[in-house]
């Protein structure tokens, strides 16, 4: 595979609804597109930093200059035998996972649609659909929580999961299980407590929730281990997990029980596979989150999310809940089961409307071998 031709653009798109976590309300997202492209066939990549550095720190801004100017330079008239050689092509460049991660993938793609394959059979994976799972933001009542958390279940999702933060935590859980009963919960917390909160997350394991997810700091394995000994929930990592080596120190420390995958967390579909694998070795289930990612992000998660440790119910959802129109056609679908089939064709095997992503498009710079 010679990468010929590699194309940004910074798009941004209206949310249908707005998503609210312990660090803020957003109404629309903004992110990089990253075409690769050799003899007239592209394969396409989706970064999933966001405009600010909240979640992470890389945003849009940082991850187009990082693309851009360094490996842009690194990538273009490049041959790569295969695309899990791409991650390590760029070693020299320190962290911006998303950055990286969106070329990587662009990279699996257009290897996918050279060998006429769908991606998850070039990842390994060995599902035909996958199992869907909702993530709801933090809502201003609680009324209107039970009122997402209705119209999720009714549309089949195999699990919900609730952002909590101080403040919007024991009594959300509480009021849900109330209003529902038993159904496959979780709540996410998004690094917004301290190992002091301890005790307070101790509270929630009366609810029998599926795991709790980035309770504490985004850089913080240790404090995790100390709360994970300290509370029954299952402790599942998102942020703080952001290279194989790191996941290795958080197993090996006890703490966590779960892990969610990300792959532009972690710098690609390689990388994802590598703590899949890890990850299934030391009997650690998976399941893969989400970043509020278009048709094209979505799709890669999809075929990721086939191979067999993601056990767990995932954040890829369908895409009316995010963006309507959404940038592909058709949009992606949740079966009244819960799942979504995954797309048949050759590569992320979705059909991307250009004159969509024309229309979303704020900025576009190519460059050529
Ligand atoms: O922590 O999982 C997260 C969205 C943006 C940033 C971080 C997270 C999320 C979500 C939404 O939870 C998942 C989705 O529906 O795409
Ligand atoms: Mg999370």
């Amino acid at each position: 595979m010679r990468i010929e031709r590699l194309e940004l653009r910074l798009l941004k798109l209206p949310l249908v609804r707005f998503f609210e976590t312990s660090f803020g309300r957003i109404h629309d997202r903004s992110f990089v597109l990253v075409v690769l492209e050799q003899d007239g066939i592209a394969g396409c990549g989706e970064c999933v930093a966001d405009a600010n550095p909240f979640y992470s720190a890389e945003t849009t801004r940082t991850a187009w200059h990082i693309l851009h100017d360094f490996i842009a330079p690194m990538v273009v008239g490049r041959t790569f035998d295969h695309p899990r050689d791409v991650y390590g092509a760029l070693q020299a460049i320190r962290g911006h996972n998303m950055a990286k991660a969106a070329v990587e993938m662009a990279a699996w793609d257009l290897f996918a649609r050279q060998q006429n394959v769908p991606l998850r059979h070039a990842l390994g994976g060995t599902r035909s659909a996958i199992e869907s799972g909702v993530s709801i933001g933090i809502q201003d009542s609680l009324e209107e929580l039970a009122e997402r958390v209705a119209v999720e279940r009714d549309a089949g999702y195999r699990r919900v999961k609730i952002k909590i933060k101080p403040g919007w935590d024991i009594r959300a859980v509480d009021h849900l299980r109330a209003t529902f009963g038993a159904f496959p919960l979780m709540v996410d917390a998004n690094a917004a407590y301290t190992l002091e909160d301890a005790a307070h997350l101790a509270e929630l394991d009366r609810f029998d929730l599926m795991m709790i997810e980035q309770p504490l700091e985004y850089d913080d394995i240790r404090d995790h281990a100390r709360l994970q000994a300290r509370i029954g929930t299952p402790v599942c990592l998102d942020e703080s997990i952001h290279s194989i080596r790191v996941a290795e120190e958080a197993i090996e420390a006890g703490a966590c029980r779960i892990i969610n995958i990300k792959p532009g967390r972690v710098g690609g579909h390689r990388q994802s596979v590598l703590l899949h694998d890890l990850a299934a070795r030391h009997g650690i289930p998976v399941w893969h989150g989400g970043m509020l990612e278009s048709g094209i992000g979505r799709a890669h998660n999809i075929h990721l999310s086939t191979l067999p440790n993601f056990s767990l119910p995932g954040d890829v959802a369908a895409s009316r809940r995010y963006f309507a129109p959404d940038l592909i056609d058709p949009e992606i679908t949740v079966r009244a089961d819960g799942t979504i089939a995954v797309p048949e064709g050759a590569g992320i095997g979705v059909h991307i409307v250009a004159d969509r992503v024309a229309a979303a498009t704020q900025e576009r710079a190519e460059l050529r071998a």
